[in-house]
């Protein structure tokens, strides 16, 4: 509740996918995304988030060696006669939704992006997605692959918000979610809501002993950036065994407290929904989170300044042998 007592609530929905195989059409896809949003639309959501590359399957999973041998998973316009049922069916209802997708542009560029649209049918923003995982080139020795670096360039125009949906809203895309850089620059601009769509394979081949850790260090990152921002964070996944790779399901709607107020049970298309009190978020943006009050950035320096790790020089060189004095 703000002072004045009138609360902002948003009725939010997260929109969690089963795999989508890759014979599968855009416009069956489609028909499933609409099958939620009806859902959301009967729960009373304002908002429904889909998952990142919500479109098609995970196609980065598979190497190619012209990068245009995957074009068929891009969209080169959004709405596209594919999707403008979405877009139709969402304006009609009243319901906002962000989806993700594969966006090719005109100029040849290629990003993992989302698209948030109002509950009038306007374009509120489009995201790209800043942090892009895994490998580049052919590593065969893998059981899949992860080769989003070839697919996707990284985007430059880092994570804007805006105001929506009475509140301020932000994204990020998967891998993102991981970093808290992404979360403290939307929390420096206010954010209420970040919405985050995913795609998390379990086995992660470069250490294995990650995999049985895959559904805590999802929920750990998401919670931690919602409570050390004063942010509402949605989570949804596009879970399941898709083309043989079980990835992560467990979407989750997060409060500004950094609990869990809503997690899918399945593995599959399932709705979850929340009435999120944008005003919780005062109740640590103004007391612990109070940025103003108590941030130190002029000792952050590093975070801006420097990408890799610049650990301290080795014992034997440093001044004294590494000896205390
Ligand atoms: N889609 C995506 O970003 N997935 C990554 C997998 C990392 S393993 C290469 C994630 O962070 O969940």
């Amino acid at each position: 509740m703000t002072s004045a007592g009138q609360s902002r609530t948003v009725t939010i929905g997260a929109a969690q996918l089963g795999p989508i195989g890759r014979d599968e059409s855009r416009e069956a896809v489609v028909v499933r995304l609409i099958t939620l949003l009806r859902e959301g639309a009967e729960a009373g959501c304002d908002l429904v988030v889909f998952p990142e590359l919500a479109l098609t399957t995970f196609f980065p999973r598979w190497f190619t060696d012209d990068i245009a041998g995957h074009d068929h998973y891009y969209e080169t316009s959004m709405p596209s006669p594919a999707t403008q049922p979405l877009f139709d069916e969402a304006k009609k209802l009243g319901v906002g939704f962000a989806l993700g997708y594969a966006e090719l542009t005109e100029d040849g560029r290629r990003f993992n992006t989302t698209v948030l649209v109002e509950r009038d049918g306007s374009e509120v923003a489009k995201f790209r997605k800043v942090h892009i995982p895994g490998h580049e080139d052919d590593e065969p020795w893998r059981p899949f692959q992860h080769l989003e670096r070839r697919y996707f360039e990284e985007s430059s125009e880092g994570f804007g918000v805006w105001r929506a949906f009475g509140g301020i809203f932000g994204m990020a895309t998967c891998n993102d979610r991981r970093w808290p850089e992404t979360y403290r620059e939307m929390g420096l601009q206010g954010v209420e809501m970040i919405l985050i769509g995913y795609n998390t394979p379990i086995h992660y081949a470069p250490d294995p002993g990650q995999n049985a850790l895959q559904g805590f260090h999802n929920h750990l990152c998401m919670q931690a950036g919602a409570y050390q921002n004063g942010t509402w964070v949605v989570g949804v996944a596009k879970g399941g065994t898709e083309e043989g790779v079980e990835s992560l399901a467990q979407s989750a709607i997060i409060a500004p407290s950094g609990q869990i107020v809503a997690q899918a049970v399945t593995t599959g298309d399932e709705l979850i929904t929340a009435v999120a009190d944008l005003d919780w978020c005062n109740h640590y943006k103004e007391t612990l989170f109070d940025f103003a009050r108590y941030r130190r950035p002029e000792l952050y320096q590093r975070i801006t300044s420097q990408k890799g790790v610049v650990a301290p020089p080795p014992e034997s060189l440093a001044p004294n042998g590494g000896e205390s004095s």
